[in-house]
């Protein structure tokens, strides 16, 4: 995209102004994301819907919509700046909440000033914001309907069934890299009997369903420059009914590892025990009492199943000719893979100390 075609783009949005700048957002592994800036000084989030992803833009931009305003009367009533703290859509002229254009799909948010999304933790105390502002997400969503939200990618946090896909892509083997990456499959299918341990619980009730955010990494909270405070969450894309434990997971999976996700050497990955902690502390302030006992005791596990969840998926899409998530380089899926399951074998040898700190923080 350059200037002549965002600025068009930006023309279809009930904005003032015309486009003077953009900059390109490369952290996402999904949508395509711009910062525009009007000639009013005004900044705009321009988002390329992946459609390829999220099959229904329409149903998604609804779940958005309903979530970002009932999030905006609760923050109203609650004395705090609905909009800081949450997104807002900005319509598209045309009526509706975003627009098609040569078979794309595109939607616009307001920018959330002096605020950042951090891509690693920079800072003691980041991650108890993080874990914070996680937590109250979901007491805030703790009375809204859930079972008006669309199912925007079915099963997605579904480890079996996860599981399931990626057993096919081995069998299949499109695009024949299977015989290449043996032993990582192998590590893949010895750690199975695990993936059903949440979705199971969902299903007999022993596990309780909530609205939940299902892709809780640390840079989707908008941390305030000034007051350091977690203010906002944003990328909701994913947002559908689900386990607390995906979210408590998937963001202890991301943030406690002081490594990146798709760090090549191995022996750097390891899950910080007081980043775990730091997260825990946060999430639980945040969350309340609402945490059921069960929910509780799964807590180190979810990190596990989450880490485990998400090298399925890269191997699953390694396998298949890498046609999900997007790529810095050729083997960026594999080198993704071998670095989620280094981090899964980890926490597994931590699970008794994650259940320890939590212990400590029982009221
Ligand atoms: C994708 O694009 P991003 O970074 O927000 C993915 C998550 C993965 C994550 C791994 C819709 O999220 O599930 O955990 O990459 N989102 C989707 O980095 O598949
Ligand atoms: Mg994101």
């Amino acid at each position: 995209m350059n200037l002549t075609e965002l600025s068009k783009l930006c023309t279809y949005f009930s904005i003032n102004g015309s486009l003077a700048s953009y900059t390109v957002f490369t952290s996402g592994n999904i949508n395509q994301t711009y910062a525009v800036t009007m000639d009013d000084g005004e900044r705009y989030l321009l988002q390329q819907i992946n459609t390829n992803v999220f099959r229904n833009p329409h149903a998604l931009m609804i779940n958005i919509v309903s979530i970002t305003q009932f999030l905006a009367k609760k923050i109203a009533q609650q004395g705090g700046d609905p909009a800081r703290e949450t997104l807002t859509v900005i319509p598209a002229k045309s009526g509706g909440n975003y627009i098609t254009t040569n078979d794309c799909c595109w939607r616009m948010y307001r920018f959330i000033e002096r605020a950042t999304a951090y891509d690693s933790v920079e800072h003691e105390g980041l991650l108890r914001e993080v874990g914070r502002a996680f937590g109250i997400f979901q007491n805030q969503l703790a009375d809204f309907p859930a079972a008006t939200l669309e199912e925007t990618i079915p099963f997605f946090h579904h480890t079996q069934k996860r599981y399931e896909v990626f057993c096919r892509a081995v069998e299949s083997d499109a695009v024949g890299r299977a015989a290449s990456v043996a032993e990582e499959i192998a590590v893949l299918h010895a750690y199975s009997d695990r993936a059903a341990i949440i979705t199971d619980g969902l299903a007999d009730g022993s596990i309780p369903c909530r609205v939940t955010h299902n892709d809780t990494k640390l840079n989707n909270i908008m941390v305030d420059d000034e007051t350091g405070k977690g203010i906002c969450v944003i990328d909701l894309d994913t947002v559908m009914s689900g386990s607390l434990l995906y979210d408590f997971g998937d963001s202890v999976r991301f943030a406690a590892n002081v490594a990146a996700e798709d760090e090549r050497e191995l022996d750097r990955i390891s899950l910080s025990l007081t980043r775990y902690e730091e997260f825990l502390q946060g999430f639980l302030e945040g969350i309340g009492p609402s945490i059921t006992e069960r929910e509780r005791e799964l807590l180190p596990m979810s990190v596990f199943i989450l880490t485990y969840e998400l090298a399925l998926r890269f191997m699953t899409d390694y396998l298949n000719g890498d046609t999900y998530f997007k790529l810095n380089y050729p083997e960026h899926n594999l080198v993704r893979t071998r670095a989620q399951l280094r981090l899964a074998q980890d926490i597994d040898r931590k699970l008794s100390a994650m259940q320890a700190i939590g212990e400590k923080y029982r009221t």
